[in-house]
């Protein structure tokens, strides 16, 4: 889709009018408040450039910051974008918002990051009536396919399966098969498909095992912050916890916090097996130490991939609607191994 130049003007005025209106500043000392959450500065449109509405979860995580940082870095003008960031702020109704305004400003393409699967349907449908195609990266979207491009991102009940069948072999390994094995969950933000996923693939292997007893699942929102404090309340309403398993590791550092303080030892040396997702790079640093035993990892460098499409889009060329991103297991044994060419 091109637009002429005086249009794009018409539709930076646009843009910057309806996004007063969508984060709201009436005051002007919250003004800068509320445009740190958008995009800092206005691009000059110009029909040399594709323009790509990005709008992402938040900051919830380190690997949100990885994924954020990929999108800026690719989709550049050197690489023929003008991109539009907006930042979800953890919040769903925002993100529908600013979709539903990068759609009335007819931009070039759309990518989303939803924070949940749900509530994208009126607004893929607007988009697709004004022929904008939509990308949808890291978590999914429940909505039909016809709506929607492709999606790019990894496959999160399989890094379920492989947490819960590393598990396996550790405790086989330590001669503990048979003993009966009391596991901990910190579960990501609900409706998130990198939690329903992670919570399905560790389930389904779960169940297999009669002596593996969950006793509590609970959600932390994938943050650092909640993960200390969830950790803080389980460790006050159990007590011989043989595992630990986090749905990403910014919630597994804070619930290392919460047993440090409540004196729960855990890692290799300790009481509480620890078993954690995205394998970022502290992650790595604390498998070297064997504190965190393993990290199953969950790539967030896709921009690559989200690029690629475009540019098959715009040649008139075929695409995949799902998209895979390659990802390993990480362990304390082969962590110092990886660690260097770690990228995030
Ligand atoms: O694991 C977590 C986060 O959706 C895959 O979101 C992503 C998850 C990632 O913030 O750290």
């Amino acid at each position: 889709m091109c637009v002429g130049t005086q249009w794009k003007k018409r539709i930076v005025a646009i843009f910057m009018v309806s996004m007063l209106g969508l984060f709201g500043c009436a005051a002007p000392e919250d003004a800068s408040e509320s445009l740190e959450l958008v995009r800092a500065d206005a691009p000059t449109y110009s029909d040399e450039y594709i323009t790509v509405g990005f709008i992402q979860t938040g900051k919830e995580s380190d690997w949100r910051d990885a994924n954020t940082n990929d999108f800026l870095s690719t989709f550049t003008r050197e690489n023929g974008y003008n991109l539009i960031y907006i930042d979800g702020n953890s919040d769903s109704d925002r993100q529908i918002k600013a979709m539903n305004d990068l759609i009335s400003q007819e931009v070039d393409y759309i990518i989303i990051d939803p924070i949940v699967e749900t509530g994208w349907n009126d607004s893929l449908l607007a988009a697709q009536e004004k022929g904008i195609p939509v990308i949808v990266s890291d978590r999914m979207v429940n909505a039909d396919e016809s709506l929607y491009t492709c999606w790019i991102g990894s496959d999160f009940e399989t890094e379920g399966h492989k947490a819960a069948k590393w598990l396996e072999e550790y405790l086989e390994s330590v001669g503990r098969t048979d003993e009966t094995i009391r596991i901990v969950i910190l579960e990501g933000t609900e409706g998130a498909s990198a939690a329903i996923g992670r919570t399905n693939g560790l389930n389904a292997e779960i169940e297999k095992h009669e002596n593996w007893e969950v006793l509590t699942t609970r959600c932390a929102n994938f943050t650092q912050g909640e993960g200390k404090n969830i950790m803080e309340e389980i460790l006050k309403e159990y007590e011989d916890i043989d595992v630990l398993i986090s749905e990403n590791d910014n919630m597994m550092f804070g619930a290392m916090k919460a047993m440090e303080q409540a004196g729960v030892s855990y890692g290799v040396d300790g009481d509480v097996i620890t078993v954690s997702f995205d394998a970022l790079h502290e992650a790595f640093e604390l498998m070297m130490e064997g504190k965190l035993m393993v990290s199953v990892e969950c790539n967030p460098l896709i921009a690559g991939l989200s690029h690629e499409v475009i540019q098959k889009l715009e040649a008139g060329e075929e695409i995949d609607m799902v998209n895979y991103v390659e990802e390993s297991v990480f362990s304390y044994e082969n962590a110092a191994d990886y660690i260097n060419e770690r990228k995030y």
